[in-house]
Protein backbone atom coordinates (compact mmCIF):
# COMPACT_ATOMS: atom_id res chain seq x y z
CA UNK A 1 0.00 0.00 0.00
CA UNK A 2 1.41 3.51 -0.28
CA UNK A 3 0.59 6.49 1.33
CA UNK A 4 -0.72 9.73 0.02
CA UNK A 5 0.11 12.61 1.10
CA UNK A 6 -1.59 15.78 0.20
CA UNK A 7 -3.33 19.28 1.69
CA UNK A 8 -7.00 20.43 1.39
CA UNK A 9 -8.24 23.46 3.02
CA UNK A 10 -7.95 21.91 6.67
CA UNK A 11 -4.28 21.37 6.14
CA UNK A 12 -1.54 18.73 5.37
CA UNK A 13 -3.50 15.41 4.65
CA UNK A 14 -2.67 11.53 4.46
CA UNK A 15 -4.75 8.59 2.78
CA UNK A 16 -3.73 4.96 2.77
CA UNK A 17 -4.24 3.32 -1.17
CA UNK A 18 -4.20 -0.49 -0.83
CA UNK A 19 -4.12 -2.67 -3.78
CA UNK A 20 -7.45 -4.63 -3.56
CA UNK A 21 -6.14 -8.19 -3.00
CA UNK A 22 -7.81 -10.10 -6.04
CA UNK A 23 -8.55 -7.22 -8.77
CA UNK A 24 -5.15 -5.35 -7.97
CA UNK A 25 -7.40 -2.15 -8.69
CA UNK A 26 -6.08 0.77 -6.03
CA UNK A 27 -8.48 1.32 -3.19
CA UNK A 28 -8.35 4.17 -1.00
CA UNK A 29 -9.27 3.40 2.52
CA UNK A 30 -9.79 6.15 5.39
CA UNK A 31 -9.90 8.86 3.59
CA UNK A 32 -11.65 10.31 6.42
CA UNK A 33 -8.77 10.10 8.67
CA UNK A 34 -7.07 13.55 8.59
CA UNK A 35 -6.09 13.26 12.47
CA UNK A 36 -2.29 13.75 14.05
CA UNK A 37 -0.38 11.37 16.85
CA UNK A 38 -0.62 13.48 20.08
CA UNK A 39 1.71 12.61 22.83
CA UNK A 40 2.62 13.45 26.62
CA UNK A 41 5.66 11.97 28.32
CA UNK A 42 5.74 12.50 32.25
CA UNK A 43 8.51 11.80 34.23
CA UNK A 44 7.68 9.62 37.44
CA UNK A 45 11.31 10.76 38.48
CA UNK A 46 11.91 7.14 40.45
CA UNK A 47 8.38 7.20 42.29
CA UNK A 48 5.60 4.98 41.61
CA UNK A 49 3.08 7.74 41.50
CA UNK A 50 1.34 8.25 37.76
CA UNK A 51 1.51 9.87 35.84
CA UNK A 52 4.63 11.83 37.19
CA UNK A 53 5.25 15.35 35.71
CA UNK A 54 4.93 16.37 32.56
CA UNK A 55 8.27 16.71 30.65
CA UNK A 56 6.92 17.25 26.70
CA UNK A 57 3.80 17.74 25.03
CA UNK A 58 3.46 17.17 20.56
CA UNK A 59 5.70 19.16 19.27
CA UNK A 60 8.30 20.29 21.75
CA UNK A 61 11.11 19.15 23.08
CA UNK A 62 13.15 17.58 26.05
CA UNK A 63 17.12 17.38 27.16
CA UNK A 64 16.18 14.34 29.15
CA UNK A 65 17.41 11.43 26.39
CA UNK A 66 15.21 8.60 28.15
CA UNK A 67 11.99 10.80 27.99
CA UNK A 68 12.98 11.77 24.35
CA UNK A 69 13.30 7.84 22.96
CA UNK A 70 9.97 7.41 25.35
CA UNK A 71 8.48 10.65 22.86
CA UNK A 72 10.36 9.48 19.29
CA UNK A 73 8.97 6.29 19.55
CA UNK A 74 5.59 6.50 20.22
CA UNK A 75 5.72 8.35 17.10
CA UNK A 76 7.48 5.52 15.02
CA UNK A 77 4.81 3.32 16.51
CA UNK A 78 1.78 5.66 15.56
CA UNK A 79 3.37 5.86 12.14
CA UNK A 80 3.69 2.40 11.93
CA UNK A 81 -0.02 1.66 12.42
CA UNK A 82 -1.45 5.03 10.56
CA UNK A 83 0.88 3.84 7.69
CA UNK A 84 0.44 0.24 7.69
CA UNK A 85 -3.53 -0.08 8.61
CA UNK A 86 -4.66 3.33 8.66
CA UNK A 87 -4.88 3.20 12.28
CA UNK A 88 -5.57 6.90 14.15
CA UNK A 89 -3.54 5.63 17.40
CA UNK A 90 -4.22 2.96 19.60
CA UNK A 91 -8.16 3.63 19.89
CA UNK A 92 -8.38 3.89 16.41
CA UNK A 93 -9.51 7.50 16.53
CA UNK A 94 -6.33 9.69 17.76
CA UNK A 95 -6.23 9.42 21.47
CA UNK A 96 -3.05 11.08 23.26
CA UNK A 97 -0.20 8.26 23.90
CA UNK A 98 0.78 9.12 27.28
CA UNK A 99 3.92 7.66 28.77
CA UNK A 100 5.62 7.78 31.99
CA UNK A 101 9.34 7.49 32.29
CA UNK A 102 11.74 6.91 35.07
CA UNK A 103 9.07 4.44 37.00
CA UNK A 104 10.28 3.49 40.06
CA UNK A 105 13.96 2.32 41.01
CA UNK A 106 15.57 -0.70 39.30
CA UNK A 107 12.45 -1.64 37.45
CA UNK A 108 13.40 -4.50 35.05
CA UNK A 109 10.11 -4.04 32.73
CA UNK A 110 7.55 -1.81 30.77
CA UNK A 111 3.44 -1.60 30.77
CA UNK A 112 0.61 -0.79 29.32
CA UNK A 113 -1.43 -0.18 32.41
CA UNK A 114 -4.95 0.23 30.82
CA UNK A 115 -4.58 4.12 29.94
CA UNK A 116 -0.77 4.44 30.06
CA UNK A 117 2.36 3.18 28.78
CA UNK A 118 4.92 3.25 31.87
CA UNK A 119 8.63 2.40 31.81
CA UNK A 120 11.78 1.83 34.36
CA UNK A 121 14.97 2.30 34.18
CA UNK A 122 16.14 -1.48 34.44
CA UNK A 123 18.82 -2.13 36.70
CA UNK A 124 21.77 -2.22 33.98
CA UNK A 125 22.73 -5.58 34.28
CA UNK A 126 19.01 -7.42 33.10
CA UNK A 127 18.52 -4.39 31.37
CA UNK A 128 18.72 -0.51 30.47
CA UNK A 129 16.21 2.07 30.04
CA UNK A 130 13.40 0.30 28.05
CA UNK A 131 11.92 3.25 26.91
CA UNK A 132 14.87 3.50 24.61
CA UNK A 133 13.76 0.45 23.12
CA UNK A 134 11.74 0.37 19.88
CA UNK A 135 10.61 -3.10 20.23
CA UNK A 136 9.59 -2.67 24.13
CA UNK A 137 7.62 0.71 22.64
CA UNK A 138 5.66 -1.03 19.99
CA UNK A 139 5.01 -4.27 22.40
CA UNK A 140 3.42 -2.65 24.93
CA UNK A 141 1.33 0.02 22.78
CA UNK A 142 -0.10 -2.96 20.93
CA UNK A 143 -1.36 -4.13 24.21
CA UNK A 144 -3.54 -0.92 24.10
CA UNK A 145 -4.69 -1.85 20.46
CA UNK A 146 -5.62 -5.10 21.33
CA UNK A 147 -7.71 -3.79 24.43
CA UNK A 148 -9.66 -1.54 22.52
CA UNK A 149 -10.10 -4.73 19.58
CA UNK A 150 -10.02 -8.41 20.41
CA UNK A 151 -9.54 -7.34 24.12
CA UNK A 152 -7.90 -10.65 24.52
CA UNK A 153 -7.97 -12.15 28.13
CA UNK A 154 -4.44 -11.85 30.10
CA UNK A 155 -4.41 -15.08 30.56
CA UNK A 156 -3.94 -18.97 28.97
CA UNK A 157 -3.97 -19.07 25.55
CA UNK A 158 -5.78 -15.67 24.97
CA UNK A 159 -3.64 -13.94 26.85
CA UNK A 160 -0.55 -16.28 24.93
CA UNK A 161 -2.21 -14.36 21.94
CA UNK A 162 -2.38 -11.10 23.43
CA UNK A 163 1.63 -11.37 24.00
CA UNK A 164 2.12 -12.70 20.79
CA UNK A 165 0.42 -9.81 19.18
CA UNK A 166 2.64 -7.45 20.72
CA UNK A 167 5.73 -9.50 19.75
CA UNK A 168 4.51 -9.96 16.03
CA UNK A 169 3.61 -5.82 15.59
CA UNK A 170 6.87 -5.24 17.49
CA UNK A 171 8.75 -7.05 14.40
CA UNK A 172 6.53 -5.52 11.97
CA UNK A 173 7.52 -2.30 13.28
CA UNK A 174 11.01 -2.74 13.13
CA UNK A 175 10.48 -3.98 9.32
CA UNK A 176 8.86 -0.59 8.60
CA UNK A 177 11.44 1.50 10.42
CA UNK A 178 14.10 -0.75 9.80
CA UNK A 179 13.41 -3.32 6.79
CA UNK A 180 13.98 -6.92 7.56
CA UNK A 181 16.83 -8.70 8.92
CA UNK A 182 18.17 -11.01 11.26
CA UNK A 183 17.14 -8.38 13.77
CA UNK A 184 13.43 -8.11 12.83
CA UNK A 185 12.79 -11.73 14.64
CA UNK A 186 14.53 -10.80 17.84
CA UNK A 187 12.49 -8.88 20.53
CA UNK A 188 13.81 -5.90 22.88
CA UNK A 189 17.80 -6.53 21.75
CA UNK A 190 18.72 -3.34 22.54
CA UNK A 191 17.41 -2.76 26.22
CA UNK A 192 18.49 -6.28 27.15
CA UNK A 193 21.37 -7.39 29.09
CA UNK A 194 23.24 -4.17 28.24
CA UNK A 195 26.48 -6.60 28.88
CA UNK A 196 25.93 -9.57 26.55
CA UNK A 197 26.12 -8.42 22.60
CA UNK A 198 23.71 -10.16 20.02
CA UNK A 199 21.23 -11.84 22.88
CA UNK A 200 17.43 -10.59 22.67
CA UNK A 201 14.38 -11.07 25.54
CA UNK A 202 12.71 -13.33 23.02
CA UNK A 203 13.24 -14.73 19.86
CA UNK A 204 10.83 -15.10 17.43
CA UNK A 205 12.42 -17.12 14.60
CA UNK A 206 13.51 -19.96 17.29
CA UNK A 207 11.61 -19.22 20.43
CA UNK A 208 13.13 -21.86 23.22
CA UNK A 209 16.24 -19.75 22.72
CA UNK A 210 15.30 -17.60 25.61
CA UNK A 211 15.20 -20.36 27.98
CA UNK A 212 11.75 -20.28 28.72
CA UNK A 213 9.48 -20.05 25.62
CA UNK A 214 8.01 -22.66 23.67
CA UNK A 215 7.66 -23.38 20.28
CA UNK A 216 5.00 -25.91 19.98
CA UNK A 217 1.25 -26.64 20.46
CA UNK A 218 1.52 -29.67 22.29
CA UNK A 219 4.21 -29.41 24.54
CA UNK A 220 2.55 -26.08 25.83
CA UNK A 221 2.73 -24.26 29.06
CA UNK A 222 -0.53 -25.12 31.27
CA UNK A 223 0.62 -24.47 34.58
CA UNK A 224 -0.26 -21.08 36.86
CA UNK A 225 2.77 -19.08 36.47
CA UNK A 226 3.17 -16.24 34.56
CA UNK A 227 -1.21 -15.56 34.12
CA UNK A 228 -0.96 -19.77 32.60
CA UNK A 229 2.27 -18.78 30.44
CA UNK A 230 1.18 -15.81 28.36
CA UNK A 231 4.85 -15.18 28.03
CA UNK A 232 5.93 -18.55 27.48
CA UNK A 233 3.18 -19.97 25.19
CA UNK A 234 2.93 -16.80 23.45
CA UNK A 235 6.27 -17.97 21.03
CA UNK A 236 4.21 -20.72 19.67
CA UNK A 237 2.44 -17.64 17.78
CA UNK A 238 5.66 -15.76 17.22
CA UNK A 239 6.85 -18.71 15.56
CA UNK A 240 3.60 -19.36 13.18
CA UNK A 241 3.78 -15.67 12.70
CA UNK A 242 8.20 -15.99 11.57
CA UNK A 243 7.05 -19.53 9.48
CA UNK A 244 4.26 -17.41 7.80
CA UNK A 245 6.58 -14.33 6.71
CA UNK A 246 9.87 -16.27 6.24
CA UNK A 247 8.71 -19.35 5.15
CA UNK A 248 10.14 -22.96 6.22
CA UNK A 249 9.87 -25.47 8.56
CA UNK A 250 9.77 -25.67 12.50
CA UNK A 251 13.53 -24.88 13.76
CA UNK A 252 14.03 -28.02 16.07
CA UNK A 253 11.92 -30.46 13.69
CA UNK A 254 9.15 -30.31 15.69
CA UNK A 255 7.18 -30.91 12.69
CA UNK A 256 8.04 -31.24 9.02
CA UNK A 257 5.59 -28.87 7.09
CA UNK A 258 6.95 -26.76 4.75
CA UNK A 259 5.40 -23.37 5.24
CA UNK A 260 5.38 -20.83 2.05
CA UNK A 261 6.29 -17.21 2.70
CA UNK A 262 4.36 -14.40 2.22
CA UNK A 263 6.74 -11.82 3.80
CA UNK A 264 5.70 -9.88 6.30
CA UNK A 265 4.06 -7.37 5.35
CA UNK A 266 1.28 -9.77 4.48
CA UNK A 267 1.60 -11.66 7.38
CA UNK A 268 1.50 -8.48 9.72
CA UNK A 269 -1.60 -7.37 7.69
CA UNK A 270 -3.18 -11.12 7.84
CA UNK A 271 -2.72 -10.62 11.82
CA UNK A 272 -3.68 -7.28 11.96
CA UNK A 273 -7.67 -8.26 10.28
CA UNK A 274 -7.34 -11.16 12.50
CA UNK A 275 -6.78 -9.19 15.67
CA UNK A 276 -9.26 -6.27 14.82
CA UNK A 277 -12.00 -8.95 13.30
CA UNK A 278 -12.35 -12.18 13.63
CA UNK A 279 -10.22 -13.07 17.46
CA UNK A 280 -12.65 -12.34 20.18
CA UNK A 281 -11.49 -12.02 24.08
CA UNK A 282 -11.64 -15.79 24.80
CA UNK A 283 -9.64 -16.51 21.27
CA UNK A 284 -7.41 -20.26 21.84
CA UNK A 285 -4.70 -21.04 19.15
CA UNK A 286 -7.54 -22.82 17.39
CA UNK A 287 -9.45 -19.86 16.90
CA UNK A 288 -6.17 -17.86 15.86
CA UNK A 289 -5.49 -20.56 12.99
CA UNK A 290 -9.08 -19.95 11.71
CA UNK A 291 -9.20 -15.97 12.08
CA UNK A 292 -5.67 -15.89 9.94
CA UNK A 293 -6.77 -18.18 7.72
CA UNK A 294 -10.20 -16.31 6.74
CA UNK A 295 -8.26 -12.59 7.24
CA UNK A 296 -5.86 -14.46 4.65
CA UNK A 297 -8.46 -15.40 1.99
CA UNK A 298 -9.91 -11.98 2.20
CA UNK A 299 -7.20 -10.15 1.67
CA UNK A 300 -5.18 -12.56 -0.65
CA UNK A 301 -6.85 -14.97 -1.52
CA UNK A 302 -6.97 -18.97 -1.03
CA UNK A 303 -3.39 -19.44 -1.60
CA UNK A 304 -2.43 -17.44 1.43
CA UNK A 305 -4.69 -18.93 3.57
CA UNK A 306 -3.65 -22.37 2.77
CA UNK A 307 -0.08 -20.46 3.48
CA UNK A 308 -1.47 -19.65 7.24
CA UNK A 309 -2.95 -22.84 7.72
CA UNK A 310 0.37 -24.43 7.36
CA UNK A 311 2.02 -21.82 9.53
CA UNK A 312 -0.24 -23.18 12.20
CA UNK A 313 0.27 -26.94 11.94
CA UNK A 314 4.25 -26.24 11.52
CA UNK A 315 3.95 -25.30 15.30
CA UNK A 316 1.27 -27.89 15.96
CA UNK A 317 -1.90 -26.36 16.09
CA UNK A 318 -4.94 -28.89 14.78
CA UNK A 319 -6.91 -27.80 12.45
CA UNK A 320 -8.52 -28.26 8.75
CA UNK A 321 -7.41 -27.93 6.08
N1 LIG B 1 6.39 -6.05 29.93
C1 LIG B 1 5.34 -6.95 30.23
C2 LIG B 1 4.44 -7.12 29.03
O1 LIG B 1 4.09 -6.17 28.36
C3 LIG B 1 4.55 -6.47 31.37
C4 LIG B 1 3.53 -7.46 31.72
O2 LIG B 1 3.82 -8.54 32.12
N2 LIG B 1 2.27 -7.13 31.51
O3 LIG B 1 4.07 -8.21 28.73
ZN1 LIG C 1 3.35 -7.81 26.89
Amino acid sequence: QAVVEYADEEGPQRDIVFADARSGEPVARHPQIHRAKTRKVYDAKKGTKLPGSLVVSEGGDTEDPVAKAAYELAGVTYDFYMASFGRDSFNGSGATIHSSVHFSKNYVNAFWNGQQMVYGDGDGYYASPFAKDMDVVVHELTHAVTQYEASLVYQNQSGALNEAMSDIMAAAADAYKNGVSNKTWLLAETCWTPGVANDAMRYMSNPTQDGQSYDYYPERYTGQQDNGGVHINSGIANLAFYLLSQGGKHPRNKTNIEVPALGIDKAAQIFYRALTNYLNSNATFQDARNATAQAATELYGADAATAAHAAWSAVGVPGAP
